[in-house]
């Protein structure tokens, strides 16, 4: 009976609308900043005292953040959405009792479509028929516009992508990262306009706040060393800076160079990272996360085989998503003498993979663990194209092909199955902010 369907119908509009609302969006929403003060909002005075140990009082420039004008609208289409629900629900009551009506009608109802106009053709039907079929008729687009309009509120919703709480965490922590680097800017600028000029030699240090390496790079350190970083207000860890490579002020993430630390570990090893900074280590997925999301940044692998021959690979976007979204890989356009191991083919794609180890299957391969299979912590696709956290083989090895691997080497896809297959001596990756100038 058509009525039962229209019945079906508006449930499941219900449904498909709650769960519309229900699905969260991880799309990042693009933030503006203002254009900055050219003033000096920063002031250090002395209060007026006798003796040598001055007080001294630092005034920092009021921290205002500003919440996308949509969160006001947001309630907005809550409430819309709400009505609209109501009234989908009354649509659904009256379409019960219509259907209990049109049961008790049974012996004079029809088969065929109830369309806007048949009561004309059926005149000489009861009365109470043409009757319920035009409300029945009314109903039905009732529940069409009603359906219009959701969707017109699912798109607006999906525009406003504010539901996401991350965007909000975004937003606030690259406003907290540039008041930090403005206060930082200033810190030399504004001791010259001091009122005191002997204050100058006593200038307090102000605590400093380094992202990455190419901010001590900025200040003039040009030593290969470990520095401690800030990249989030709440996390700083020591990392490896190298300070030479093509102008420097780069942030190590991973090295290889003599197979002291074993890389076949836990998804939680991953995660924390483990090794020796000034030799072999992985970072850990979560810092990497963290100075990825501070920065625009771009990723430099390094690589040298056995023959002495070195080449790289350079992507001018590199970005590693949280734990929640399994440390997804985001890579941009790659220029270098390596090759695009990475971004190998249709098949063999790294790009936006989940991060993959023996003890959690996140890969591209429905049969098996890419990670356990390769004894290594990768985002595999199904599985790989290149793989820098395999085993270290200190010589050409047979059998899986689990050690070191960059896909695009000269040579390297060559070998026949069961052949020797060739290792790597040497393996980097490293990060810089895009917009880094040495
Ligand atoms: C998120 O939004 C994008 C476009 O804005 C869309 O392509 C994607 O399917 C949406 N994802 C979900 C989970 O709704
Ligand atoms: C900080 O914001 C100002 C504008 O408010 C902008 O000019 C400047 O480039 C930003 N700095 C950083 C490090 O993002
Ligand atoms: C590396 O660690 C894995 C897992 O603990 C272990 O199975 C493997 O034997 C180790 N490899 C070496 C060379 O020690
Ligand atoms: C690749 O990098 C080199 C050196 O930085 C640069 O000169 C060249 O323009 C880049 N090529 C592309 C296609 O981006
Ligand atoms: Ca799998």
């Amino acid at each position: 009976m058509k009525l039962a369907t229209w019945c079906w119908l508006s449930s499941a509009v219900l449904a498909a609308y709650s769960f519309l609302v229900a699905a969260n969006n991880v799309t990042e929403e693009e933030v503006k900043d203002e254009p900055a003060k050219d003033n000096c909002p920063l002031r250090l005075e002395s209060r007026k005292c006798e003796g040598d140990e001055c007080p001294y009082q630092v005034n920092l420039p009021p921290l205002t953040i500003q919440l996308p004008k949509q969160f006001g609208r947001i309630e907005e289409v809550f409430k819309e959405v709400q009505n609209l629900k109501e009234i989908v629900n009354s649509l659904k009551k009256c379409c019960q009792d219509c259907k209990l009506q049109g049961d008790d009608n049974r012996d004079l109802g029809r088969d065929g479509l109830l369309l806007p106009g048949t009561g004309a053709a059926g005149g000489a039907d009861d009365n109470s028929v043409t009757g319920l079929e035009s409300e029945v008729n009314k109903l039905s687009s009732d529940l069409k516009n009603a359906k219009e309009d959701i969707d017109v509120l699912q798109g607006r919703l999906e525009r406003l992508n504010l539901v996401n709480m991350n965007n909000i965490e975004n937003y606030v922590d690259s406003k907290v990262a540039n008041l930090t680097s403005v206060v930082n800017s200033l810190d030399g600028k504004c001791s010259s306009k001091c009122s005191n000029p002997e204050q100058i030699q006593s200038r307090p240090v102000l605590h400093l706040i380094y992202n990455d390496c190419s901010d001590y790079y900025t200040i003039g350190h040009r030593s290969s060393e470990t520095y401690r970083v800030t990249p989030d207000p709440q996390t700083s860890f020591e990392v490896y800076c190298d300070m030479e490579t093509m102008g420097g002020g780069w942030t190590v993430l991973q090295s290889r160079l003599d197979g002291s630390i074993n890389f076949t570990k836990t998804w939680q090893d991953y995660k924390a990272g483990f090794g020796n900074l000034r030799r072999e280590f992985w970072l850990g997925n979560d810092k990497i996360h963290l100075l990825t999301k501070s920065k625009e940044m771009i990723l430099r692998i390094d690589l040298e085989d056995f023959n002495g021959v070195k080449l790289y690979a350079l992507y001018d976007h590199f970005y590693v998503a949280n734990e929640f979204l399994k440390y997804r890989l985001h890579v941009g356009n790659y220029n270098g003498t390596a090759g695009d191991a990475l971004r190998f083919s249709k098949h063999y794609n790294h790009d936006m993979k989940f991060f993959t180890t023996p003890d959690r299957d996140n890969d591209r391969y429905p049969s098996g663990n890419c990670g356990l299979y390769y004894s290594s912590g990768w985002w595999f696709d199904a599985c790989l194209s290149a793989n820098l956290n395999g085993k270290y083989y200190h010589q050409k090895y047979r059998g899986i092909r689990n050690g070191i691997f960059w896909g695009t080497w000269p040579g390297m896809s060559e070998a026949q199955p069961g052949s020797y297959k060739s290792s790597f001596k040497k393996a980097k990756m490293m990060i810089r902010p895009k917009h880094f100038k040495p």
